[in-house]
């Protein structure tokens, strides 16, 4: 980085099935980069804290309906609402873990039979993360866990629809990691890994956007 300069965090984005334990190992990771050192902030999508985030948190248990392409486009402005505060914490040396981003907004509604690429559209311009680490189960894995509640989209033929379109969003650049294991191998396997991707954002990585 530039004399003077902070070094930057890392955008690292968590994804994957519901129940894959994404939210589980969001928490352990925050504190491992804490004790190592690196200020961190953990995020989730949606963030239903916003008010927009109160209208998607209604249509996720069922207390409201609304057409597939306005849920999507709230999912969307629910990223674009929270966009200059995440390059600001970025650029001021705080590492974001986000707890699903926009892979979980084109993969879920191209599940539904939106086209992925009208899906894309309003994520362009977004912050692309530095990782992305994909926590892979079968949904049928992932479906005996139990905690499958009542909202919308917990149910393991839509869950099946959704890890498709994971498949084709993802790229080289992805970790795949097995959920499958247990917690403190998955722990494991994810530390390395996001401690070398901060120490490259910090030497310098430049921020990029979606989806270019
Ligand atoms: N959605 C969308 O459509 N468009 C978008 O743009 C976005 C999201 C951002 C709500 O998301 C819904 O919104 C989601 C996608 C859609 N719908 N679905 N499906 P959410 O993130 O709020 O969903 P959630 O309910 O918080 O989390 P989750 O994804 O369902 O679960 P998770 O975070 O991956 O798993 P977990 O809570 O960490 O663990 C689940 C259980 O498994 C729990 O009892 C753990 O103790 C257990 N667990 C965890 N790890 C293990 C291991 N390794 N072994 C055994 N058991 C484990
Ligand atoms: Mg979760």
């Amino acid at each position: 980085s530039e004399a003077g300069a902070k070094p930057r965090g890392a955008l690292i984005v968590v994804e994957g099935l519901d129940r894959s334990g994404k939210s589980t190992q969001c928490v352990k990771l925050r504190s491992f980069l804490e004790s190592s050192g690196h200020p961190t902030e953990l995020w989730r999508f949606p963030d239903r804290e916003t008010s927009v985030g109160q209208m998607i948190s209604a249509y996720l248990s069922n207390k409201s309906q609304l057409d597939d392409r306005t849920i999507h486009l709230l999912f969307s402005a629910n990223r674009w609402e929270k966009r200059s505060l995440m390059e600001e914490k970025l650029k001021t040396g705080t590492t974001l873990i986000v707890d699903r981003y926009s892979y979980s907004g084109v993969a879920f509604s191209s599940a539904k039979g939106l086209g992925i690429e009208w899906c894309k559209a309003p994520e362009v311009g977004l912050l692309a993360p530095d990782s992305v680490l994909y926590l892979d189960i079968s949904p049928e894995r992932a479906a005996e866990r139990g905690g499958y509640g009542d909202e919308r989209y917990e149910r393991v033929d839509f869950q099946s629809k959704v890890s498709e379109f994971y498949q084709t969003l993802r790229d080289s650049s992805w970790k795949i990691i097995d959920a499958g294991e247990t917690m403190e191998e998955v722990e494991k396997k994810i530390q390395q890994v996001v401690l070398d991707k901060v120490k490259e954002c910090a030497q310098g990585k430049p921020l990029s956007l979606l989806w270019s």
